[in-house]
């Protein structure tokens, strides 16, 4: 049988006039118009000189367009890179160089400042809009809409998504079509996913969440998404009445909470809110099962992983836990330091065993074998414990990592752009409680002797290194870091001095 994503999300579609997705705006597009659009597109990359293997980079905004450009990456049987549409020219250059894509799709206002990037890489440029138009659309408008889909393994290569490292140097996640079939197929069936069900969508979907566990679940369910442009409370809030399901970061429940319409009556029509991606707050849990008298499943994943946990969809999801280990996942909690296997209740390194986990590192190979043991468990570097009801509990990171509004953010990369500033002797760049993205990112910088630089001189100089999610929230200024024996930046202890700063 045809490993192939696409193959598997068009064999389960019962009835091709069925609606697959709806924008906000009302525009309705059937399953067979998604299927035909996808045959044009891959017939357009052909026309292009893309061949199967190629990797097609993107960084467009959200739309069904977008959407369906990733589709026919599966089914030209590309491989699909999805760029952050917040990163930087600086930044794309980077992942640019390293995955040497043949084909490269951006918004019509970033042409410009890729064209020396293609060249460079020897790459064909195309551009797609906020609506789903530009010059691959034109491309593909002359395209036949036939296209046989092409025939992979489960090991062949589906994607690649940049993460950050703690070290510096990003790295290129590969995720082959089993990875990515099989975690759908597991999420769509522990959640009861069915074509009676209508998600709204309103995660980017050029991350895991929105594109790996929200779309292809909805899809390979042969339900209908309800498809926002980005999350806006309102908007979300207004099509309620008509949706069953919604998957969010906790941000996004957050801001849920503070609108005045969240109600029982206004979730009545509703059966399952998911939520992941970063840590949920209890508190957060209970507010809303006391507002709305659902209880929010949350889950757990990673982007080299896809989803590793899920509280259960019947039983008890229990507040501050991300639930049970799902079909097909091994968990174990190991010793860091003795590479020993825990018991219950005792606090390691989580690490995940499963068709799930991803190949690879992209041209990493040494660090692919750092992550991934010889007995195929991955080392996430989340900490956590497994209670004696076999619920697992994540109650740290061993990784130096802030997670922002469900983005992740790597203090060295920004530590990195802060210390090139002139006037900055050093930083250190920490996560603090923030009451609307659970973790704001904040810059502690000593000044270099004399210098008087403030606040905006810094943020002013990283503004085109970074993207906007990744630059301080706050920058605070200290006259020296303190530092353990060892002479390592004692970040706890800033986070304790600092945690006010935001507010609750
Ligand atoms: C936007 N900004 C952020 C930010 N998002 N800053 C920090 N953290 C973020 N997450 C910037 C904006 O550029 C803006 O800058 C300012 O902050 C305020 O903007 P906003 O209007 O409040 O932001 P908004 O556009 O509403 O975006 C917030 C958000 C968004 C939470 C809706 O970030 C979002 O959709 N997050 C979801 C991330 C996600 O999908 N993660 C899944 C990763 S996969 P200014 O100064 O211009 O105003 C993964 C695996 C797994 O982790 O387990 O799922
Ligand atoms: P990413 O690299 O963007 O895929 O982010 C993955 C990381 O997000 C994980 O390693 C965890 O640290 C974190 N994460 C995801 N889901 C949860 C959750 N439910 N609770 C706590 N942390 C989470």
């Amino acid at each position: 049988m045809n490993a192939n994503l696409f193959q598997h999300i068009s064999d389960a579609v019962s009835d091709t006039s069925k609606i697959a997705i709806e924008t906000a705006a009302g525009r309705r597009y059937s399953y067979e118009d998604v299927i035909l659009e996808s045959g044009r597109i891959a017939n357009a990359f052909a026309g292009r000189g893309v061949k199967p293997g190629d990797r097609v980079a993107v960084q467009v905004e959200k739309s069904v367009g977008a959407l369906i450009l990733t589709l026919a990456c599966m089914r030209f049987g590309a491989v699909f890179l999805p760029l952050n549409t917040a990163y930087t020219l600086a930044e794309i250059e980077y992942f640019v160089g390293d995955a040497e894509p043949s084909l490269i799709v951006v918004d019509p206002a970033k042409r410009d400042g890729a064209a020396p990037l293609a060249e460079r890489v020897g790459a064909a440029l195309e551009t797609m809009d906020r609506e789903g138009a530009g010059s691959l659309g034109d491309l593909a408008a002359g395209e036949s809409h036939a296209f046989p889909t092409a025939v992979v393994e489960e090991d062949d290569l589906a994607a690649i998504l940049y993460t950050s490292g703690t070290t510096g140097r990003s790295k290129g996640a590969m995720l082959t079509h089993g990875n990515l079939v099989s975690n759908a197929v597991t999420l769509r069936d522990a959640w009861r996913f069915t074509s009676d069900d209508v998600l709204i969508h309103a995660l980017p979907i050029y991350h895991t969440h929105g594109l790996f566990v929200a779309s292809n679940v909805a899809m390979l369910a042969d339900a209908t998404m309800l498809f926002c442009p980005r999350f806006d409370a309102d908007e979300v809030m207004g099509l309620m009445p008509r949706a069953t399901t919604f998957m969010g970061v906790p941000t996004f429940y957050t801001r849920l909470l503070k609108h005045p319409g969240l109600t029982v009556d206004a979730t009545r029509h509703m059966r399952l809110f998911v939520s992941g991606s970063a840590p949920l707050l209890a508190e957060t849990h209970r507010e809303f099962e006391a507002k709305t008298g659902h209880t929010i499943l949350e889950r757990y994943g990673m982007t080299e992983t896809g989803m590793n946990t899920s509280n259960p969809y019947e039983g008890r999801r229990v507040a501050g836990t991300v639930g049970f280990p799902l079909a097909e996942v091994d968990l174990r909690i190991v010793d860091a330091q003795t590479d020993t296997e825990l018991g219950t209740d005792e606090v390691g390194v989580i690490e995940v065993r499963g068709p799930n986990v991803f190949k690879g590192y992209w041209r990493m190979p040494e660090k692919t074998a750092a992550e991934i043991r010889s007995d195929g468990f991955f080392i996430t570097g989340d900490l956590g414990k497994v209670d004696p009801e076999g619920y697992v509990h994540i109650v740290g990171r061993g990784k130096d990592l802030v997670i922002s509004g469900g983005f992740n953010v790597y203090p060295k990369e920004v530590e990195t752009e802060v210390d090139l500033v002139p006037g900055v002797a050093e930083s250190a760049v920490i996560g603090l409680p923030h009451p609307d993205l659970g973790e704001g990112v904040t810059a502690v910088v000593v000044r270099a002797e004399g210098a008087s630089l403030d606040e905006r001189a810094i943020l002013d100089a990283l503004a085109d290194k970074l993207a906007k999610f990744k630059q301080p929230k706050r920058v605070i200024f200290v006259d020296d870091l303190p530092r353990n024996t060892m002479g390592k930046v004692q970040k706890n202890v800033l986070r304790d001095e600092n945690a006010g700063i935001y507010g609750s």
